[in-house]
């Protein structure tokens, strides 16, 4: 039976790295980065670029993508677009490339790269990746991208639903995964209340955006895969 582990944060990233080429990881960054990715491929974006910087978007901006930055919750000023779900709609993405930086999520992303694959997972894409999962078969390390190297509660309970979803299939390896499991079941019941305690869902209240809470909190709505290979994001499965 393949194993899951559990990146709490990206700080304990490096315990994980020599490890990676056998494994498939699974980039979560609930609010909002890898919940944004899923919504821009359903809504038939083409191409995603995670890059480190707001001026390496501004630099694919001049070759015609779409540049998207996200700095501490908001819209970088002068970027086409920031990192709400609620923004990437069908009028603005379908048919284009989009390179993006967020606070969190695009860095974890690229902190990722070596391993054997490495998916964008969210709620909204959960089925989806839960089921490329079980075909697959290699051991899995769940990584929660975090608020800047911090532990955040929508990672972890997000990281525990993967980890109940495959629990038939799968050894679980680690106390991370444990608690993360035993955090989702705790949450499941409301994900949206439980949630209110979390952080950056009170950053959201003060930045006037806790209406992507509801978006990013949908459950199995979005048949999208997408994928981080070779430096970019593309949709491995069709909405
Ligand atoms: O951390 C990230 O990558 C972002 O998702 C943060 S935010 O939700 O856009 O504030």
């Amino acid at each position: 039976m393949p194993g899951i582990e559990t990146i709490l944060s990206p700080a304990l990233f490096h315990l994980y790295e020599e490890e990676l080429e056998q494994k498939n990881v699974v980039v979560i960054d609930i609010l909002r980065a890898t919940t944004t990715i899923c919504v821009a491929f359903a809504n038939g974006a083409r191409e995603i670029l995670p890059v480190a910087k707001p001026e390496d978007a501004a630099a694919m901006q001049q070759l015609g993508w779409i540049a998207a930055a996200e700095r501490h919750g908001e819209t970088v000023e002068g970027f086409d677009l920031g990192n709400s779900p609620q923004d990437y709609t069908e009028a603005r993405v379908s048919g284009q490339k989009i390179a993006l930086t967020t606070t969190n999520g695009t860095r974890a992303l690229q902190m990722s790269s070596a391993a054997k694959h490495v998916w964008v997972g969210s709620f909204l894409n959960i089925k989806a990746l839960c089921d490329q999962l079980r075909e697959d078969n290699s051991d899995l390390l769940l990584f929660c991208a975090g608020w800047k190297d911090k532990f955040n509660l929508e990672d972890t309970v997000f990281a525990g639903a993967v980890a109940e979803m495959l629990a038939d299939k799968f050894t679980v390896l680690d106390d991370a995964t444990l608690a993360a499991m035993d955090l989702y079941k705790k949450a499941q019941p409301d994900l949206n209340t439980y949630l209110q305690k979390a952080s950056h869902v009170n950053r959201f209240k003060s930045l006037h955006i806790e209406t992507d809470l509801d978006v990013c909190l949908k459950i199995a709505t979005l048949n999208v895969l997408p994928e981080f290979k070779n430096g970019t994001i593309q949709n491995r499965q069709h909405a």
